[in-house]
Parts: C-alpha cells; structure tokens; sequence
C-alpha cells in the first residue's frame, strides 16, 4: 500500500487493460511501477466462500456503491428484477450520466472483472477508419498479436459447440441468421474453453455454466488478474493500493504531485495521500479518464491541457434486443454466461450483434443480442462549476441511428421467422436497451488531446494509455483494440522518453 509521501518513479491510475499493459512493460524495462486503483483487491472469498457473487443472485459485492441494483436487463415478463443491496465497494460500476448508463468493472483488474471475455480483433479494411493516424500494419503484425497471445484468447472447439447444451441459444442464433442470409461468425474470447469443457463435464466447479459474468467469475476467465498483473507482479517491480482513487494530478518539481484518498468499503475517505511521481499513467477508463483531466484542466492543476480534452466520446453503438422464438425453437434451460459467436451485417447495414446468453436457468424462448453499431453520435464532458461536477453531454435520442442499424439486422430475422421482438426485458413495452452501454471509448482522443502515443499536450510526463485514446467505436468489442493500442504506445515511450 502506498505510503504519503512516496516518491515513485511511475504511477498508473488504474488497473484495467491500458494500465496492466503499461505497468507490466515498463516494469520490464527496468522502471518501478506503483498501480492505484479505486476499486478492491478481488483477492478474499466472501461470506459464501466465493470471491464473487452469481449473476442471478446480486448481494453486496455486485455493484460500486448503490443500495439498489441497476441490471442491464431490468424486466422479466412484467417483474422489475432490481433489488435492494447494501452500500459496498462492488465489482459493477452502473454510472449514470445524463442521458445513459455506463457499465464499468471496479476493482483490481478493471473491466475484466465483469465483461464477457469476447476478444475480438477488428477486420483490418476496418481500422483506418478507426484510429486514422495509426500504422496499421504495426498494429496488424505486432501489436494485435502481441495483445492476443498475452491476453490468452482462444476459440471453441467447434465440434463441441455443435454439441454441446449450453450452446442451444447460440445455434438457434446462427440457423435464423443464416436462414435469413446473414454472415454468422465465432467470437474468440479469453474464458478457457477446456475449462468449460470441464464445468460440462462435471468435473470442475462451475463458473460459465453456473451463470457467472456480470459480477466477476470465479473460476475459468483469464481476466488481467491472471494474465498482464500476474506478469507484472512476477517482475518484483509492480505493487498495487486497492480502494485507493487519484483526486489530484499537478507539476511541482521534478514530476507530479499526485492525491490519493483512500476508501473503506462503505466508500468513505479513510486518509488522503500526496505522494510524487516523475511519470503519471492515466489508465482509468474512458469516463474516469476523461473526468479527471476535465477536472484538472477546469479547475487550474493542469491548465495546459489543449481543448480536446472532454472530447470524441462514444458508446461503440451499444444496443440491445430480444426476440420471441416459436415453442419449436427452445433456447434452453442451461446457458453458458460466456458469448461465442455474432451476426456481421457491419458492411450492409453498420451493425454487428452478439448472440448473447439469457442464463436465466428456465427456458425463455429468448434470443438476446447485444448489438454494436456505426452509431456517428459523440458525446462531451463539461465542467459544471456550480454543481463542482464532470458531466456528459449525451442524449438518449442519440442511439437512434443504432436502433435502425441493429433493426437491419432483426426485422428481416423476424420477418423470416415470423416471429417478434420481446417488450419485456428492458422495461414495459420497451424493445430497446437503447439506454446504456458497456464500451464507453474516448474523451481523450489519440492525436488530439494527446500525441499519437498518448502523451498529454502541455505537460512532459504525463500519459493516456486507455479506452479514451479510441474515439468512441472500434467496430467490434473493444478490449483487444485498447491491449494492442497500449503495448504500441508503451513501447515508443520507453524507447524515446525514459
Ligand atoms: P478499465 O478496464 O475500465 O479500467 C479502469 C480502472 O481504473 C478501473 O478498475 C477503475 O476502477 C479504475 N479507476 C477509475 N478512476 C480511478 C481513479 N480516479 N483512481 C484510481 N482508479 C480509478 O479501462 N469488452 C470486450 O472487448 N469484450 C467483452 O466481451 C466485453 N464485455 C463487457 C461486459 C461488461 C458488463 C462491461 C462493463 C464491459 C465489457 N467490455 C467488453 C468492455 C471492456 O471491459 C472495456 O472496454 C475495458 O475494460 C476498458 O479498458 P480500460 O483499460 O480503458
């Protein structure tokens, strides 16, 4: 844990994919690394004897400071499916900012605590119209690879996916895509697929097929803990403070003053720090990120900071649906948590939906997407000095271009089918999950608020290493993008600043 007044040679604010790239490389380049993170360690079983709590049964662990939670998926057949839960420092973080909530894992480890696992590489013709002012080719022959052999991705075996039950709702998804003349692709992911094998086996303890996702997954995900942290720690160079959050960033001699309060578990201020540090790594997060410079640049600690800064936020055209299958068509009772495969209608219509699992452990008669689309819309943070608060401006009527992209995709699917869309998931006689989203990317855009390697404008020293470098849509889900981004921004710091 660090102590005030450390003096570190690199601090990284935050633990996710952009800060656990950059502690791990520069730990090996021979630099010291202390991580700060807001969120809790992930290290302890509860009172249950897990770590983590079951997605269908939220308790105090679920969710960042809330006494009710707030599930991506509201309803059921007409029930609101929220509950009370005790105030504690949990796993999901459902920040809601104006016209949407953003979903964010908190903790050691970032969002892959929570997410799915899906790892998926964006087609190639695709990426200079996502990050125009980076070498595709580098990013194609060294950095997406490096992301993916480091992270672990694998695919399922197909052969087994073909048989295997807890896929019924995936297969069922890919007869009715490809029935209405749809590309129906698998999705690598970072979940061990041998593992999984197990759990159907009933040779190991459930994990993927005991409904865990949403609120962490005890057993077979290859989340950072497992994967970049383990190496960093590994390198002896590397230590963390959990439940510790960055207020401050300002120059003072030689480096940064950096503040740090430190939190028990009901979110209060236990002690506030001040340590120094000649190199400060923003790895918060697109949204924690993007507040915090908003915030520094408002309110005089880093007045330098160019206009960018608050700009080019974006929601990766989240989207979500259901649809009503026929009685022939069963999803399933069992329902792996862990996606596997989508429906690319990306060149004809802007969207790519995910066949997601509804791990209700009844059968639905659901099919469940989680579509991401070329929604053109972007949001800004502001300063509100009245209120002393970073807002986002950003408006619910703005997922309209993604509804009509995810509708090229479904109404011809229903249309096929001869079947119709659920009203029941995300309200009452509400279609669309139009109202939040899980890839928050940008505000701190490569090349703008940054140099082309993610070094602030206006200060030496100081560095954006996160998802809000990538201005506001990757095309496909986003974690292999960030990885690959920050082991290429990494690499260029250590060779020409340090
Ligand atoms: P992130 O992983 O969010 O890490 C930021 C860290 O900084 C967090 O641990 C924060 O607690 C911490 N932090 C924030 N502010 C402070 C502060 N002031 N002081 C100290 N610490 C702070 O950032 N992506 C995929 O590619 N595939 C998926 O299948 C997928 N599924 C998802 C499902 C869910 C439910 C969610 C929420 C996200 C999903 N994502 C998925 C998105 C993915 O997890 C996300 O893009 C990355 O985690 C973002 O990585 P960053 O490094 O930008």
């Amino acid at each position: 844990m660090i102590e005030p007044g450390a003096q570190v040679a690199a601090l990284v604010i935050g633990t996710g994919y952009g800060g656990s790239v950059t502690a791990l490389r520069l730990a090996q380049a021979g630099v010291d690394v202390h991580m700060v993170e807001m969120g809790m360690a992930w290290d302890t079983p509860g009172t249950d004897g897990k770590i983590f709590a079951n997605t269908t049964t939220p308790d105090y662990r679920s969710y960042w400071l809330r006494t009710r939670t707030k599930q991506p998926l509201s309803n059921f057949l007409g029930f609101p499916l929220d509950k009370d839960v005790p105030k504690y420092t949990g796993i999901l973080d459902a920040e809601e900012m104006g016209g949407i909530v953003v979903y964010q894992g908190r903790g050691v480890g970032g969002g892959s605590l929570v997410n799915g696992g899906m790892a998926v590489t964006p087609e190639r013709s695709r990426f200079p119209g996502v990050l125009p002012s980076v070498d595709a080719d580098e990013m194609y022959d060294v950095y997406y690879p490096r992301a993916n052999s480091n992270l672990g991705v694998n695919t399922i075996d197909p052969a087994w996916f073909e048989t295997a039950e807890a896929y019924q709702f995936a297969r069922v998804g890919r007869k009715q895509a490809q029935r209405s003349g749809f590309r129906f692709t698998f999705v690598p992911n970072v979940y061990d697929w041998n593992y999984m094998k197990q759990e159907a086996a009933g040779t190991v303890p459930k994990s993927a097929l005991a409904a865990e996702i949403l609120y962490g997954n005890n057993y077979g995900k290859k989340s950072l803990q497992k994967t970049y942290l383990a190496q960093a720690r590994a390198t002896g160079r590397v230590t963390i403070s959990p439940l510790h959050r960055v207020t401050t960033v300002t120059p003072t001699t030689g480096g940064y003053t950096v503040t740090i309060e430190q939190l028990d578990t009901s979110g209060a201020v236990t002690t506030t720090k001040t340590v120094t540090a000649q190199r400060v790594f923003f790895a918060a997060g697109s949204v924690g990120t993007s507040k915090l410079l908003v915030r520094l640049k408002a309110t005089g600690a880093l007045p330098a900071l160019n206009n960018e800064i608050g700009t080019g936020w974006g929601e990766n055209g989240n989207v979500m649906c259901g649809r009503a299958n026929h009685l022939w068509d069963p999803t399933g009772s069992l329902q792996s948590s862990i996606p596997t495969a989508g429906i690319d209608n990306w060149v004809a219509g802007g969207a790519f939906a995910e066949v997601a699992p509804l791990p209700t452990g009844i059968e639905t008669w659901a099919s469940f997407y989680l579509s991401i689309t070329n929604n053109p819309n972007r949001g800004r943070f502001t300063w509100n000095a009245a209120t002393g608060k970073v807002e986002l401006d950003w408006q619910t009527a703005w997922k309209q271009p993604s509804i009509t992209m995810a509708k090229s995709i479904f109404d011809k699917i229903n249309a096929t089918e001869g079947t119709i869309y659920r009203t029941d998931l995300f309200g009452v006689y509400k279609i669309w999950g139009d109202h939040l989203t899980y890839h928050p990317l940008g505000g701190t855009v490569l090349n703008k608020a940054t140099d082309n390697y993610g070094r602030l404008h206006g200060y030496s020293g100081l560095y954006v290493v996160d998802g809000a470098l990538i201005p506001g849509n990757v095309s496909v889900n986003p974690f292999v993008t960030i990885t690959a981004l920050a082991e290429r921004n990494i690499e260029k710091v250590i060779a020409e600043d340090l």
